[in-house]
């Protein structure tokens, strides 16, 4: 049998101060149960996942590099580098996986400066506002994409390049 496809889980700044951060806005979830309820959900769809978090930039869009010929797909939650970060939107084209943008917080409906993403414009899909559910909700939609049979799923199976612009 075929290995699992693997599903790189990356998270940027401040992700690691989950449960203590602002916990009205990002919710009680440690970054311990965050992990854990992705590889639950990874689990339960066949999925494996390379679950990381930095605080640095940098490292960061050295994993996006990695993954190019390791993973089969991205979910990222960027945090803050999300609105300022060209090299990280950068490194997640020249990649040419499928990424799935994460958000806990609706950023549409907070300060000005979050409603722009870099990254978006790298991006398969977003998700946002829906807490850390919006993690499994991502997995979901990347097995669709590059489960084996993913095409006969229609539209969520269909080759990532078909995005506008
Ligand atoms: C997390 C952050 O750290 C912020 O900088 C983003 C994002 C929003 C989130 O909702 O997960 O603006």
């Amino acid at each position: 049998m075929a290995p699992p496809p693997l599903i790189a889980v990356l998270n940027g700044p401040n992700i690691n101060m989950l449960g203590m951060r602002e916990p009205e806005k990002y919710g009680a979830a440690t970054l311990d149960d965050l992990e854990a309820l992705c590889a639950e959900a990874a689990e339960s769809l066949g999925l494996a996942i390379d679950f990381r978090q930095t605080n640095a930039e940098g490292e960061l869009i050295n994993w996006v590099q990695e993954c190019r010929g390791r993973a089969a797909g991205i979910v990222i939650n960027p945090a803050g580098y999300t609105h300022t970060s060209v090299a990280l939107m950068d490194a997640l084209l020249a990649v040419e996986l499928p990424v799935i943008e994460v958000h806990i917080t609706n950023i549409h409906r907070r300060e000005e400066f979050r409603h722009h993403s870099y990254v978006s414009k790298a991006a398969t899909g977003v998700i946002a506002g829906l807490g850390v559910g919006g993690y499994a909700l991502a997995l979901r939609a990347m097995a669709e994409r590059v489960a084996p049979g993913a095409a006969e799923l229609g539209e969520g199976g269909a080759p990532r390049r078909d995005e506008d612009g």
